[in-house]
C-alpha cells in the first residue's frame, strides 16, 4: 500500500451497457446482465468500473441524451438493481463510476419541457435561447454530429443550442441555478455511494460572451468559442469545491481537443484528477478532418505518448486508452486483425499497461473484438455517424454513401459499439433475442468462450499484465523514458524506480526486427511476453512480429 490515491494504482474497465449482456431477451443488455458477468469482470482483474450512461433517456444518442438524471432508464432495469450492482461490485472491491453527462440534457428532460413552454418560468433560462429570424441560426456553430449547431423551436419562438444532437440541448452554465442543479445531482449519487464520474465533453461547458460566429474553416465550426471556454476552469472548480472536495473518487473529464499544455489547469492541483484528451486517437484526421482518415507512422503515435509522458512526470497523472464507445477497434486501427489479431492485440495492451498513468480498457478489447463492415447507411445505427453523412450528402460534399465507406468503416462509433462476443451461440451469447445492433459476423470465431479454451488468448495475456501490473510499483509509478524515439516498427521505453527498471520491447510490425539497444541487459529478466521468449536477454534484441515483453532488471 503507497499513499498514492486508489485510482492512479487501478485499472478501469469500461462497459458500455447497451452491448454488454442483455438478461431479459429485448436485444438491449441491461444491469442485470452485467451483475451476472460479475464474475467475469473481477477474474480480469480491474479495480473500477465505468458505466456510460444509463439514466432515463430516450436514447437518442444511446443514453448521452439524459431525461432523467436521477432514474434508470427502465431500458437497464431499476433503481433496486442498479443499487444491487453497485454492492455486488463494492464487495469484490471494485468500485463504481459513473458517465455524467452535464453539458446538454435531453430534449426530453422537464426542464427543458418547462423552458420552452414558460420562457418567464423558473427553467425559462436554462438553456441557450436566442430569438431571431426562423430562417437565421444565431450564429456559425456547427453540431459535432453535423449540420448547424442551433434548431429553432416553434414553441417558444426561438432557437436553442446543441452542439450534439438536435435532441441534446445545451445546458446554460451561466445561470447559477442550473450550476446548483447539477451540483445537487452529482451529490445525490456520491451519497448512493458511487466512486467517481467520467465527465461528458466536459470542456465545453462555457461559451464566450455574445457567442460569435467561429472559423469558417475550422474542424469543429465554433470551437474556439466553447472547448475551453472563458469561465470553464470557474465552473469546474464549483464542481470541486462543492462535490469532490473531501472525497475518495475519482473525477476524470472527458476533454475533446485538449492540448498538453492546457491539461495541468484541470489535474494535479486542478479540480479533476485525470482527463481524457485525444491527440493520440485524432492522429489519423485526414487533411478533409475526421471524416477522412490518413495512415499514421509509429513515430508519430509515440511522440504523442511521450510528449504527455512527460508532462505529467511531475505533477498529474495520464488517462491511457486506445478504444472508447465513441473509437474503433484498436487492433484494426493499429494492429493486424487479419494476420496478427492476438500478437498485435497484445502487443497494444503491453503498451498500454506499461505506461505510465491510469489503463482504461474498453469492453470487448480485452478479447480482441475488431470492427466490422457498413455496407450501407441503413445498417448504421450511430446518430454521429448518420447525421454527418446526411450533411455531407445534402451539401453535396459526397454524392453516395459508397463514396464515404470505407472512411465510416475505419472511424463509425458503431464497430466499437456492437454486442460483445460472449461465446458461438445465437448472437454470440449476448441476447436470446434480436439484438439492437447486428453482432460482428466473426463472433464464432471470436468470443469469451472460445478466448477460454485457447492455450495462449488475449484474454488470458490481459489478465497476467493487469495481475502483474497491479502488483508491481514500479511499472505503476516507475520514471518513464522512451528509447529510440524515430524507430518506425518499434516501441521500445523503460520505466524506473532507483535502480530497478523495466523494459517494455514492442514491435508494431508485421516483420521481424532486430536492434542493438545497449539500455538492455544480458541478464534482464522477461516478466511476461506474448511469444515463448523466457531467455532473451540483450543488448541484441530481436522481435517477432507484433513481438512484445516487460522485461525487469537493475541498473
Ligand atoms: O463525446 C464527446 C465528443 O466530443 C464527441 O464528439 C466525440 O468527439 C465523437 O464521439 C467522435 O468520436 C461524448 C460522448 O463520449 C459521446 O458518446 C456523446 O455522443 C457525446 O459526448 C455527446 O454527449
Amino acid at each position: 500500500m503507497t499513499d498514492r490515491p486508489w485510482w492512479q494504482e487501478a485499472v478501469v474497465y469500461q462497459i458500455y451497457p447497451r452491448s454488454f449482456n442483455d438478461s431479459d431477451g429485448d436485444g438491449i443488455g441491461d444491469l442485470r446482465g452485467i451483475i451476472d458477468q460479475v464474475e467475469y469482470i473481477e477474474a480480469l482483474g480491474i479495480d473500477a468500473v465505468w458505466l456510460s450512461p444509463i439514466y432515463r433517456s430516450p436514447q437518442y444518442d444511446n443514453g448521452y441524451d439524459v431525461a432523467d438524471y436521477r432514474a434508470i432508464d427502465p431500458l437497464f432495469g431499476s433503481m433496486d438493481t442498479f443499487d444491487e450492482l453497485q454492492e455486488t461490485l463494492h464487495d469484490r472491491d471494485i468500485r463504481l463510476i459513473m458517465d455524467m453527462v452535464v453539458n446538454h440534457s435531453s430534449s426530453e428532460h422537464a426542464w427543458f419541457e418547462a423552458s420552452r413552454t414558460d420562457p418567464d418560468g423558473p427553467f425559462g433560462d436554462f438553456y441557450v435561447w436566442r430569438e431571431g429570424d426562423p430562417d437565421q441560426p444565431p450564429n456559425n456553430w456547427e453540431s459535432a454530429f453535423g449540420g448547424p449547431a442551433w434548431t429553432y423551436d416553434d414553441i417558444r419562438g426561438a432557437w436553442y443550442l446543441h452542439l450534439f444532437d438536435v435532441h441534446q440541448p445545451d445546458l446554460n452554465w451561466e445561470n447559477p441555478e442550473v450550476r446548483s442543479a447539477i451540483i445537487e445531482v452529482m451529490g445525490w449519487w456520491f451519497e448512493k455511494g458511487l466512486d467517481g464520474y467520467r465527465m461528458d465533453a466536459v470542456n465545453l461547458l462555457s461559451k464566450s460572451e455574445g457567442l460569435p460566429d467561429g472559423d469558417p474553416n475550422g474542424e469543429w465550426v465554433g470551437q474556439e468559442h466553447f472547448i475551453n471556454g472563458p469561465r470553464l476552469l470557474e465552473f469546474l472548480r464549483m464542481m470541486s469545491d462543492e462535490v469532490f472536495e473531501g472525497t475518495d473518487t475519482m473525477i476524470v473529464g472527458e476533454m475533446p481537443q485538449l492540448d498538453v499544455a492546457e491539461a495541468h489547469a484541470f489535474i494535479g492541483d486542478g479540480p479533476f484528477d485525470l482527463v481524457f484528451p485525444f491527440e493520440h486517437v485524432d492522429l489519423d484526421f485526414g487533411p478533409g478532418g475526421r471524416w477522412d482518415v490518413r495512415p499514421i507512422e509509429l513515430s508519430e503515435l509515440k511522440a504523442v505518448f511521450d510528449k504527455w509522458q512527460r508532462a505529467m512526470a511531475d505533477s498529474g497523472w495520464n488517462t491511457l486508452f486506445f478504444e472508447n464507445h465513441d473509437q474503433p477497434r484498436s487492433v484494426s486501427r493499429f494492429g493486424d486483425a487479419t494476420r496478427y489479431r492476438y500478437e498485435s492485440a497484445t502487443a497494444l495492451a503491453t503498451i498500454l499497461l506499461g505506461l505510465r498513468g491510469t489503463p482504461f480498457i474498453y469492453q470487448g478489447q480485452e478479447i480482441g473484438m475488431t470492427n466490422r463492415t457498413f455496407p450501407s447507411l441503413q445498417s448504421v445505427h450511430d446518430v454521429d455517424t448518420i447525421r454527418n453523412v446526411q450533411a455531407k450528402l445534402d451539401t453535396g460534399e459526397i454524392s453516395s454513401y459508397e463514396e464515404i465507406r470505407p472512411v465510416i468503416e475505419h472511424r463509425s462509433r458503431d464497430n466499437s459499439r456492437t454486442p460483445f462476443q460472449w461465446d458461438d451461440s445465437h448472437a454470440a451469447g449476448f441476447t436470446t433475442g434480436d439484438p439492437w445492433i447486428a453482432v460482428n459476423p466473426n463472433y464464432p470465431e471470436i468470443n469469451v468462450a472460445s478466448e477460454e479454451e485457447r492455450d495462449a488468448s488475449i484474454l488470458d495475456y490481459y489478465r497476467e499484465l493487469i495481475a502483474l501490473r497491479s502488483a508491481d510499483q514500479t511499472l505503476i509509478d516507475g520514471q518513464y523514458e522512451l528509447l529510440a524515439p524515430a524507430h518506425e516498427a518499434l516501441y521500445l521505453f523503460t520505466r524506473t524506480t532507483g535502480t530497478d527498471q523495466r523494459l517494455v520491447a514492442i514491435n508494431l510490425s508485421g516483420e521481424m526486427e532486430t536492434i542493438v539497444l545497449e539500455q538492455l541487459q544480458e541478464d534482464a529478466e522477461v516478466l511476461i511476453g506474448n511469444y515463448d521468449a523466457s531467455a532473451a536477454g540483450g543488448p541484441e534484441l530481436s522481435l517477432a512480429p507484433y513481438e512484445a515483453r516487460i522485461y525487469r532488471q537493475s541498473v
